[in-house]
């Protein structure tokens, strides 16, 4: 897979694109990853990217040549799935990343500013992609969002160790609770069934508290999981014991 971020903030990426499963899928060539500064696609002396808008009114607008010269530098070897990263686009989920996935190239385009000048959209951008409805200061960060979530995508690029097994089964649960050393933690002990050694009750145990924590944290994710008989017992028992209609039980925190 191949990117191309565009930028004013390309020092932004440095750490982060060198750091951990990122910089070493680049390092075996898994993953290709440019960032180009999109002052670099300006023609004038002092590089400028944004001008007051039409209209009126406050703030400023990026203009639109730096971007259209950048990204067709950026896709002249090859053609791209050009990605705007905005607060108008479609949310992130598991869905889209896959989709996205599945392109060879991606130019990600990371606006500043009140916002871009639309005829970018018109001429260079196939797609509008947001992380969530709250207000951030650019697209690099959601683009560092969209880039860690694709790398994992990447054949290779995440060892395949039983999490990411698990993690491509995609019940559409979350996850289990986790426990490690010391055996006492604050008074509190790890559940029983987790130092039996016992694989098969383990498993089991892992199933029903994936579902107990669903039904807890994200009830809503229960309308689409792919639940076993055993979590779908679960969930009966979970909704009689509480009732229907009442609120569900807090986490005990005593
Ligand atoms: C405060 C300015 N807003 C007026 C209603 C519009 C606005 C412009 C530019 C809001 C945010 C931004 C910058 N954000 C992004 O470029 C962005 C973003 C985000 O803010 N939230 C979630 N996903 C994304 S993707 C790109």
């Amino acid at each position: 897979m191949h990117l191309t971020v565009l930028t004013i903030f390309p020092e932004l990426f440095g750490p982060f694109l060198a750091t951990s499963l990122i910089g070493r899928a680049r390092e075996r060539g898994l993953l290709a990853i440019e960032v180009r500064d999109l002052r670099d696609a300006t023609t004038d002396r002092h590089r400028v990217v944004d001008d007051e808008p039409y209209g009126g009114g406050g703030g400023m607008v990026m203009t639109a040549p730096p971007w259209i010269r950048a990204v067709r530098e950026a896709t002249a070897a090859a053609p791209a799935w050009r990605v705007l990263l905005s607060p108008q686009g479609r949310r992130l989920d598991d869905a889209l990343v896959r989709e996205l996935a599945a392109r060879e190239r991606l130019v990600l385009l990371c606006a500043r500013y009140e916002g871009i000048d639309e005829r970018v959209l018109e001429t260079v951008v196939d797609e509008e992609v947001s992380i969530g409805d709250y207000v951030l200061s650019g697209g690099e960060l959601p683009a560092m969002v969209l880039i860690e979530a694709l790398s994992r995508q990447v054949p290779g690029v995440v060892q395949l160790a039983s999490s990411v097994v698990r993690d491509s089964f995609r019940s559409g649960l979350l996850d289990h609770p986790h426990y490690t050393r010391p055996p006492v933690v604050e008074g509190r002990e790890v559940p029983p069934v987790l130092l039996s050694g016992n694989h098969a009750e383990i498993e089991r145990w892992r199933e029903l508290a994936a579902v107990r924590a669903t039904w807890r944290k994200r009830p809503d994710l229960l309308a689409v999981a792919e639940l076993t008989a055993a979590q779908r017992r679960e969930l009966e028992r979970l909704g009689r014991e509480c009732g229907d209609g009442l609120a569900r039980r807090p986490k005990d925190r005593g």
